[in-house]
């Protein structure tokens, strides 16, 4: 059967979702460059051949949903119709699809997309734009560039790579991309997110520089596995199942949470916390783990550094120090240095003498003299139990609502009942005290022994492809052989609107005019909204590359109009819990005058004047990309990969630390620091006497229910990821809001009875930064004094203010790590 262009127009891609579209428009007034019209969507390069078959490409989704699902995209006639999820023979458990995948097609023809480049004719923010040629846009952005530069220096301009898009080509996100080469050819500054820092800190600083993750094939060998602040029925849909595969293959899950939801549901067990307070739990844990002497000393003897000896100046008893001069290692790989053999000393409990630990038969935990050749020493391990005796199961208990018998039988879980794994995300990333609440939960998997073992450890879904350090076209010579410049300076969020107000940092000029933002909304997604505003208002030139009319796009000076992934070929090379590269196809052309990333990089560039940096096709780059360790032993190179579509990196362990072997030079993992050094450094204090020893623990800032600033703001507010969203990607899809229509509260009923409110009501959350006006609903699963807003909305989609204003943006004194749920409000009914 063939038809006609007509006949498609009005059926191939989805007319409701137009008119979802256009109504949501009508709310916020039209937006230039993105019309609700079909104009534009004649199928391009039609075969008459082809008329009415269905060709199947490949696909990649990536926005960063830590997924990144392998999809069919079908094509009709020269347009996306539908997508399927794509075959995975060899483990067909990675394959999957979820309704932000099955939307692609109303993504493509959405009425939100940019249509053409864009210079702003009104205030910043306004959205108001007059439409320019390509040639135009990209001599305007060169030209302020070419003077700045001048004048400034070439960190007088700073690039924001976000997570919109993870492929090499279009990406932002420095894994290699033509973003991250162009900045380091410019030698333009960095703007660092800084957010997910926590836990990947806590986890580097203790088990050392590895990917820690057990993937799911161990996981049905568990007796446990706890959901530990982490939303996998949400926010890593495709893992799901594998949790309740691995329930019925005999593990009992427990979820511990803030708050009562579908994991909770699927859970055998549930423990409701008080937020934020997890590290206090751990603490109760502990006391009663080692109360009952239920932690795993062989693994803390021969596998951690709880037998080594600190000095008074914090540093460890080492050889040198008894007379045994250090002696030359092989060459560090990273370094480029030889190593420094000088092992750490430990008390050999079989032969009553100081030893190097990897000669000692016993190291000692306890019985070890408090002097040793004149060196007075605290073993790690007795300043550990110390930390814990001042806690009782009963004091975590009055701290994070866990009642004592429940601790005790955490503590029995964790010390008797291994193997048990823990899954965690990002949740207990997003407050002050984040990083003190993750190295406590290590601190609890080593001393119960429960990481390293089989179906022990830490479950964040899987491995990733591995080899996301391949550097790309990165610090690689120009076709004429000059060295490029080098990256500038990384710039941490929270100094980004000092240094654009003031032009200096820490009392040095820094003349900072220019910022230019690809795949990211960073007016949405950064904390403390109205100073991400003040930012982008007084920066002198602003440059955005995106897809739709995002919130930060309302703002750009420039708009450059990116192309839907599935217009351009790419590959998905960071990957999180999908051990396979993925290779896009292009499936149709670039709707409109929008064109492919990796075209606007380059164009940029060679206008820059640095043609010769650029002079590559996206298969050159590509091929350069894989040209790493891992891709040579899978044999992966571009023109596979085209075969292929897909391939999966077989080096990546199921259990990268089985074995108890971790991913420091002596193998163990590590309880103290003996260097304390920050994150960043923006003049901060440092109170070292937390950060030593990697158990210590403190309320969040706001979140703390006893906090001093409760008594002003009552309720903490938490925003947890959205199901038809990720991040504030797919807004424009309109039917998705027949699930996630418009931003709520969600309130415990006791709070709401207080607050006389009812569902439906509108209300507003407001505190010294910010403001939001939504509609309350009541759900008996929200934590008293805790509100729940499913976050992901565009402040034209708000009633009125925008969620992401009342966060703050201020870090913990060493982690560089964003808190979006550490935040405290009142509560008016309007
Ligand atoms: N659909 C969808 N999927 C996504 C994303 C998305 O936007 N949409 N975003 C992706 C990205 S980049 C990320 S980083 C991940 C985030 O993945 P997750 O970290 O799994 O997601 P969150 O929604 O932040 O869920 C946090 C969970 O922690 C709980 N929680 C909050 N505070 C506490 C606390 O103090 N203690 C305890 N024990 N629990 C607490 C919340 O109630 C919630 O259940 O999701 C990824 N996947
Ligand atoms: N309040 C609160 N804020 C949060 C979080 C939270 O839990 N609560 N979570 C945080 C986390 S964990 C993360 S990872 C961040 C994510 O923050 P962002 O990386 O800013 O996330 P997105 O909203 O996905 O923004 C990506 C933008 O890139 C655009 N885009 C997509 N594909 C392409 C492309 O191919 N080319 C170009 N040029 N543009 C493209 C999209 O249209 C979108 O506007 O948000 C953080 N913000
Ligand atoms: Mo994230």
């Amino acid at each position: 059967m063939t038809e006609t262009t007509s006949d498609k127009n009005n059926r191939g891609f989805t007319r409701r979702s137009f008119i979802a579209g256009a109504a949501t428009l009508t709310a916020a007034g039209a937006l230039s460059g993105c019309s609700a019209t079909a104009k534009g969507l004649a199928p391009h390069a039609a075969d008459s051949s082809k008329a009415g078959t269905e060709e199947i490409l490949s696909g990649a989704c990536r926005s960063q949903c830590i997924q990144g699902c392998y999809l069919n995209v079908h094509v009709r006639d020269g347009q996306i119709v539908r997508t399927t999820a794509g075959r995975i023979e060899e483990e067909p458990f990675f394959e999957h699809i979820c309704p932000k995948g099955l939307s692609h097609p109303a993504r493509v023809y959405s009425a939100g997309r940019l249509q053409y480049p864009m210079r702003r004719v009104g205030e910043r923010g306004a959205g108001e734009f007059e439409r320019i040629s390509w040639d135009e846009a990209i001599k305007e952005i060169a030209e302020k560039w070419k003077n700045y530069r001048e004048e400034f220096g070439p960190e007088s301009i700073a690039f924001f790579m976000g997570s919109g898009n993870t492929a090499v080509l279009g990406g932002g996100t420095a894994d290699g991309s033509v973003m991250q080469h162009l900045q380091t050819v410019m030698g333009a500054c960095s703007v660092l997110p800084d957010r997910d820092i926590a836990f990947q800190s806590a986890m580097s600083k203790m088990f050392g520089p590895g990917g820690a993750f057990v993937s799911p094939k161990e996981w049905s060998g568990a007796n446990h596995i706890v959901i530990w602040g982490c939303n996998p029925a949400v926010s890593c849909k495709r893992m799901m199942h594998l949790y309740l595969d691995a329930k019925e293959a005999g593990a009992q899950l427990t979820t511990i949470d803030i708050q009562y939801n579908t994991n909770v549901a699927k859970s055998d067990w549930y423990v409701p916390v008080y937020p934020a307070t997890d590290g206090a739990l751990v603490f109760g844990i502990l006391s009663e783990v080692i109360a009952q002497g239920w932690q795993d000393s062989e693994f803390l003897r021969a596998h951690t550094e709880a037998p080594f000896l600190v000095k008074e100046d914090n540093t460890f008893l080492r050889m040198s120090d008894l007379g045994v001069p250090a002696t030359e290692g092989p060459v560090n790989a990273m370094t480029g240095k030889p190593t420094v053999i000088d092992p750490e000393v430990v008390w050999d409990e079989a032969t009553r003498s100081a030893k190097p630990y990897s000669e000692a038969e016993m190291p000692a935990l306890e019985g070890i003299p408090e002097e040793i050749e004149g060196f007075r020493i605290r073993p790690v391990w007795s300043m550990i139990l110390e930390a814990i005796s001042a806690w009782t199961p009963e004091r975590a208990s009055e701290t994070c609502g866990v009642p004592v018998e429940d601790i005790k039988r955490l503590a029995r879980m964790y010390g008797q009942e291994g193997p048990v794994l823990t899954g965690m995300n990002q949740g207990l990333n997003h407050y002050f005290n984040a990083i003190y609440t993750y190295d406590s939960i290590f601190t609890l998997l080593l001393i119960t022994g429960n990481i390293g073992k089989p179906s022990a450890g830490v479950i964040s879904g899987g491995g990733s492809f591995g080899i996301s350090n391949s550097k790309g076209c990165i610090n690689q010579p120009s076709s004429k052989g000059e060295k490029p410049a080098g990256p500038g300076r990384n710039i941490n969020w929270t100094a980004l609107y000092g240094i654009v107000h003031d032009q200096e940092l820490l009392g040095k000029p820094f003349p900072l005019k220019s910022l230019y933002c690809s795949c990211t909304n960073i007016v949405s997604n950064q904390t403390e909204q109205n100073e991400t505003i003040k930012s982008l208002q007084e920066i002198e030139f602003l440059v955005v590359q995106e897809m739709t009319m995002s919130d930060t796009a309302l703002y750009a000076d420039i708009l450059l109009p990116a192309c839907h992934w599935f217009e351009c070929e790419d590959v998905r090379v960071r990957s999180y819990n999908m051990p396979y590269l993925l290779y896009n196809d292009k499936a149709i052309e670039p709707l409109y005058e929008s064109k492919p990333d990796f075209d606007i990089y380059k164009m940029i560039g060679t206008a820059m004047g640095f043609g010769d940096f650029f002079d590559f096709t996206e298969k050159d780059y590509i091929s350069l990309w894989l040209d790493s360790p891992v891709a040579k032993k899978e044999g992966v190179t571009y023109e596979s990969l085209r075969e292929t579509k897909i391939a999966r990196n077989h080096q990546l362990k199921d259990n990268p630390l089985l074995g108890g072997k971790f991913f420091f030079q002596n193998g163990r993992a590590k309880f103290w620091t003996e260097k304390v050094v920050p994150e960043y450094n923006l003049g901060q204090k440092v109170d070292e006497s937390k950060e030593h020893l990697l158990l210590y623990w403190e309320p969040a800032r706001e979140a703390n229910l006893e906090a001093p600033i409760r008594k002003k703001y009552p309720y903490s507010v938490l925003g947890e990821h959205m199901r038809t969203r990720n991040h504030t990607q797919w807004w424009d899809v309109g039917y998705m809001k027949e699930y996630e229509r418009q931003p709520v509260a969600r309130f415990n009923p006791h709070d709401a009875k207080e607050l006389g409110i009812g569902e439906g009501d509108t209300v507003r959350l407001y505190n010294d930064r910010g403001s939001v006006t939504l509609l309350a609903t009541i759900n008996a699963g929200q934590a008293p004094k805790t509100i729940n807003c499913p976050r992901s909305f565009l402040t034209r989609e708000h009633i009125d203010g925008d969620f992401a204003t009342i966060s703050f943006n201020d870090y913990n004194q060493v982690t560089r790590n964003q808190c979006y749920f550490d935040q405290a409000v009142a509560v008016e009914k309007l």
